[in-house]
C-alpha cells in the first residue's frame, strides 16, 4: 500500500521530490559546500570555515564538524526572533489540568531565560559546569535548558519519572553541583513527589550544594537550609538581560543518559554547533514547518524527542511549540484532540504506544472532537504497525494528513530516516528514506555488506553533523560501543529491511535493549534491580510483544535457596523495580525459574528465554550445548500466558 504525495504539499514543501533528488546529488559531489550552506541557517558569532573531520577509525578516532565555529544556541534559539518576532508565541503551555494553559511570547522567554541564567550564575554555575534538571512539563523546563545553554554550562535533564536512586546515579556520572527540580509535578492528576525524590536522592550526591525549587503546585515539601532554595525569590531579584557565552561548535551542549545492552546508563554527550544545525534543519524538512505554524510534540523534556522537538529544533526555527504537562488519557481519552482543537495544532507528533492505547477506546473519543486544524502527523520512538498507522491517518487526520515516521535514536541527536511530507510517497509502517546525507547500510552478523531488497542490522557509514561526541567520561566506552562491532561503521542497534523500493522499515533493536511505551531500557539495569532484592539470588530480563506498549517486560526470577515463592513476593518485585528504577520498568510478567538456561561456561541463553517468553515454543533451537538442559522444560511449563 502507498499513499502517494498529496499535491498541495509537493507544491508547499521546503523539500520536494525533485529537491529531494538534488540534495543527495549535492552532499555527495561537494559535501562541505552542502553542510557549510546547511550550517549558514543558524546565526555564528564566527561563521565555520573547517566543516567536518571525522574518521571512524579506531587508531584515529575523532568526529568535528564546524570547529572553527562560534555561536550560542540559546541565542539562536531567542535573541535573533527578536527584532521581527518579539510578539510571537514561542510557546503554548497545556497543564495537566484542562483549565490551566498559558501563552509565552519570544519576548517573555527571552527573559525568563536570562533571569533562569542569572540566578545559575549568582549561584556559581561556570561555563563547562554540569546542571541536572529534574522537572515536570512547564515551562521553566525548557527556561532551565535554554539558561544553561545561554551560559555555557552543560545540562543533563533526567526524566522525572526516574527514581531517587536513578537520579542520584546520573548526578553522580556527570558531577552536578545543581539541581533545578519542582515542588511536585502533576500528572494525569496524580502528584508526582520531585522535591522529595531529590531530596532521597542527594543523600548519595554530596557534590550538590545547591537545589533551585521552581513552585508548581505550591506544595509544603522539605528544605534543607542553605541548600534547597526556592526559585521565586531568586527569579524576581535577578536581571532581565543576560549575554549569552560564545561557544564553540565543538563545546558540550548537553548531557542525556540512555540505556544501552550493558552496565550503567551512558551519558550521551552533544555538542553545540552540529546538534543545534542538525535539530533545526530536520525540524524544518521533516515538519516542513514555517514560523507561525502551531506544532505540538508530544514527548517529555526528559527524553531526546523533547530535547530536539519541543525545545531546540521548533525554537530555533521561530516555531510555537506546546509544552503538554499530562498524558493522553487524562481527563478523558480525548485530550489529545481537544488540545489539538484548543490550540488549533497544525503539526502533531506523538508515539505509537499512545495511538495504540488510543486505539482501543474506539473512534468517538476521537469524532467527538473536530481536528480541521490539522495538517501533518508525526511518529516517533519505536517501530509503527501498519494497523496504527492506518488508524492514525484515516481517524485521526481524516485521510488528508501525510505521516513522517521519523527513526533516530539519542545518540544521533535528531532525525535520520524519515518520509518529507512534500516528497516521499508514503507506506504504513516504514521510516521510508534517510535524509540527505544520511548513509545507511545494512549488514550481516559477520559484518558483510548486504545489497538491494534484504535485512540486516543497521549501520551508518558516515557521519552527520548531529551524531553526539562521546559518552560522558568514558571516550573509550563510546568508541567500543558504536564502532567496534562493524570497524569504520556506526552501529545503530537496530534490524532493519530494506524493501524493492529501497524503503527502510526498522524491526527493532537486535541487542539486549527493550522498548517499553517508547520508554528505552537495557534489561540489565531491571536485572541488576532485581538482584538487589534481599530474595533474589539470579534474574534475567527480556522483551516481548506487548499490544499497546510495543513490548512488555518478562522477568525470570531464580529465588534464594530458603525463598518461598508467593503471589505477595511477586507483587513486592514489582514494586521494587518500580522504586528503584522508576514506575515504567515496573515487570509485566515474573516467573519463578528455579534455574536459568545456560551455556556450560556460564552464559545465560537469552535466546530461548526470549523464546519462551514470546510463547514461540516450537523453535526453541538447539538446548544441546546447555549446561542443564532440563531447566528448559520447567520454564516452558511454568510460562506465564498473558
Ligand atoms: C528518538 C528516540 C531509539 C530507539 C531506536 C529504535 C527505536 C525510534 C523509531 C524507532 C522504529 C521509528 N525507534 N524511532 N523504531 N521506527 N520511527 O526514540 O530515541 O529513546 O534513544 O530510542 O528507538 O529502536 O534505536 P531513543
Amino acid at each position: 500500500m502507498v499513499f502517494p504525495v498529496p499535491e498541495a504539499w509537493a507544491e508547499r514543501a521546503h523539500m520536494d521530490a525533485a529537491g529531494y533528488e538534488a540534495a543527495w546529488k549535492r552532499v555527495q559531489a561537494d559535501p562541505e559546500g552542502f553542510w557549510k550552506e546547511v550550517a549558514g541557517r543558524l546565526d555564528w558569532i564566527k561563521a565555520p570555515t573547517k566543516i567536518k573531520d571525522v574518521s571512524y577509525a579506531k587508531e584515529d578516532f575523532h568526529i568535528r564538524w564546524f570547529e572553527d565555529g562560534v555561536l550560542n544556541v540559546s541565542a539562536n534559539c531567542l535573541d535573533r526572533h527578536l527584532p521581527t518576532r518579539a510578539d510571537d508565541v514561542a510557546f503554548i503551555w497545556e497543564g495537566d489540568n484542562p483549565a490551566q494553559s498559558r501563552k509565552i511570547t519570544y519576548r517573555e522567554a527571552h527573559e525568563e531565560v536570562c533571569r533562569m541564567a542569572n540566578v545559575l550564575k549568582s549561584r556559581g554555575v561556570a561555563k563547562g559546569d554540569r546542571v541536572t534538571i529534574y522537572l515536570p512539563m512547564i515551562p521553566e523546563a525548557a527556561y532551565a535548558m535554554l539558561a544553561c545553554a545561554r551560559i555555557g554550562a552543560v545540562h543533563s535533564v533526567v526524566f522525572g519519572g526516574f527514581s531517587p536512586d536513578s537520579l542520584a546515579g546520573r548526578i553522580q556520572d556527570c558531577d552536578s553541583r545543581l539541581v533545578i527540580t519542582a515542588d511536585e509535578g502533576l500528572r494525569g492528576g496524580k502528584v508526582v513527589p520531585l522535591m522529595r525524590n531529590v531530596a532521597a536522592a542527594l543523600e548519595d550526591c554530596p557534590g550538590v550544594d545547591t537545589v533551585l525549587v521552581v513552585s508548581r503546585t505550591g506544595a509544603d515539601v522539605p528544605m534543607k537550609a542553605g541548600r534547597d532554595i526556592p526559585y521565586g525569590p531568586e527569579r524576581a531579584a535577578a536581571g532581565v538581560d543576560c549575554a549569552p557565552e560564545p561557544m564553540n561548535a565543538e563545546d558540550p551542549l548537553f548531557i542525556l543518559y540512555t540505556s544501552g545492552s550493558t552496565g550503567k546508563p551512558k551519558g550521551v554527550l552533544h555538542t553545540t554547533g552540529g546538534y543545534a544545525v542538525w535539530a533545526s534543519w530536520t525540524h524544518e524538512l521533516v515538519f516542513d514547518y514555517r514560523p507561525g505554524e502551531i506544532y505540538w510534540c508530544t514527548a517529555d523534556v526528559g527524553w531526546v524527542t523533547g530535547h530536539s522537538y519541543i525545545v531546540y529544533g521548533p525554537l530555533a526555527n521561530a516555531a510555537t511549540s506546546v509544552i503538554f504537562e499530562g498524558v493522553p488519557n487524562y481527563p478523558t481519552s480525548s485530550r489529545f484532540w481537544e488540545v489539538i482543537d484548543k490550540h488549533q495544532v497544525e503539526i502533531f507528533y506523538t508515539a505509537p504506544t499512545a495511538l495504540r492505547a488510543l486505539m482501543r477506546e474506539g473512534e468517538a473519543p476521537v469524532q467527538r472532537t473536530s481536528r480541521k486544524s490539522l495538517r501533518l502527523l508525526g511518529s516517533v520512538g519505536e517501530p509503527i504497525n501498519p494497523e496504527a498507522w492506518l488508524w492514525y491517518h484515516r481517524v485521526v487526520g481524516e485521510g488528508r494528513c501525510p505521516i513522517v515516521d521519523t527513526w533516530w535514536q539519542t545518540e544521533t541527536g535528531a532525525c535520520l530516516v524519515s518520509p518529507l511530507p512534500g516528497a516521499t510517497a508514503l507506506k504504513p509502517g516504514s521510516a521510508t528514506k534517510p535524509l540527505p546525507g544520511v548513509y545507511l547500510q545494512l549488514v550481516d552478523a559477520e559484518g558483510k555488506v548486504l545489497d538491494g531488497a534484504t535485512s540486516g542490522n543497521l549501520c551508518i557509514t558516515d557521519s552527520w553533523p548531529g551524531q553526539m561526541r562521546t559518552v560522558y567520561g568514558d571516550h573509550q566506552r563510546f568508541f567500543d560501543t558504536y564502532f567496534s562491532t562493524y570497524p569504520g561503521k556506526y552501529f545503530t542497534g537496530d534490524g532493519c529491511r530494506r524493501d524493492e523500493d529501497g524503503y527502510y522499515w526498522i524491526t527493532g533493536r537486535v541487542d539486549d535493549v527493550i522498548n517499553v511505551s517508547g520508554h528505552r531500557m537495557g534489561t540489565a539495569e531491571i536485572e541488576s534491580a532485581l538482584v538487589g532484592h534481599h530474595d533474589v539470588a539470579e534474574a534475567a530480563v527480556v522483551g516481548f510483544p506487548h499490544d499497546i506498549k510495543g513490548q512488555g517486560i518478562y522477568a525470570y526470577v531464580t529465588l534464594k535457596a530458603d525463598v518461598q515463592p508467593t503471589e505477595n513476593l511477586r507483587k513486592d518485585l514489582v514494586l521494587w523495580v518500580r522504586q528503584e528504577i522508576g514506575p515504567f520498568a515496573a515487570p509485566d510478567a515474573i516467573q519463578w525459574a528455579p534455574g536459568l538456561p545456560k551455556t556450560r561456561s556460564g552464559k545465560i541463553m537469552r535466546r530461548i528465554l526470549r523464546k519462551v517468553a514470546e510463547n514461540d515454543l516450537g523453535n526453541l533451537g538447539d538446548t544441546s550445548t546447555l549446561a542443564d538442559p532440563a531447566v528448559v522444560d520447567d520454564l516452558v511449563k511454568n510460562r506465564i500466558g498473558r
